[in-house]
């Protein structure tokens, strides 16, 4: 449901300021997280991905080897109004892009292979949110 992946987005770029500094990523690379759902938004800079890993910890959402820790994936996601009924689906999601992409050694640019493909897979399955939504949103908060 694209009003809870909405949710879940915004919820997860409240930990965006807290990584910057750690993952470098300046505002001219990415200036809010919600971002991530421009049509146009390009996936180019490794720190955006180093920046996701580290947003993922905030959360606890990682395992030891830096890949999505399958339960509190879902309840982060569950944590959010709705949640119950996209967590199953994100989590799958996320985990078929994590393998199409698991040989690649370097945590941030993996990661950010993942962000990509997890964003293309919720476009095609009509659950991505709009950006006017997201921008919507995000000035009523
Ligand atoms: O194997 C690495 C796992 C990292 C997963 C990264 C995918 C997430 C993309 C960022 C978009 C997030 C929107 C909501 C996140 C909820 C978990």
């Amino acid at each position: 449901d694209v009003n809870v992946m909405k949710d879940v987005t915004l919820g997860f770029g409240q930990a965006l300021d807290k990584c910057r500094q750690e993952s470098q990523l300046s505002e001219e690379k990415m200036e809010e997280f919600f971002h991530f759902w421009r049509d146009d938004f390009k996936f180019e800079h490794r720190e955006l991905g180093c920046a996701i890993q580290c947003m993922s910890r905030h959360f606890n959402l990682l395992t030891d080897s830096s890949r999505m820790h399958h339960e509190n994936t879902e309840k982060f996601i569950q944590s959010f109004p709705n949640g119950q009924v996209i967590a199953r689906q994100m989590v799958e999601l996320i985990h078929g892009c994590e393998k199409q992409h698991d040989l690649k050694e370097d945590h941030c640019w993996r990661i950010l292979h993942v962000a990509e493909c997890f964003k293309q897979a919720c476009v095609d399955r009509g659950i991505a949110p709009t950006m006017e939504m997201m921008i919507t949103e995000f000035i009523m908060e």
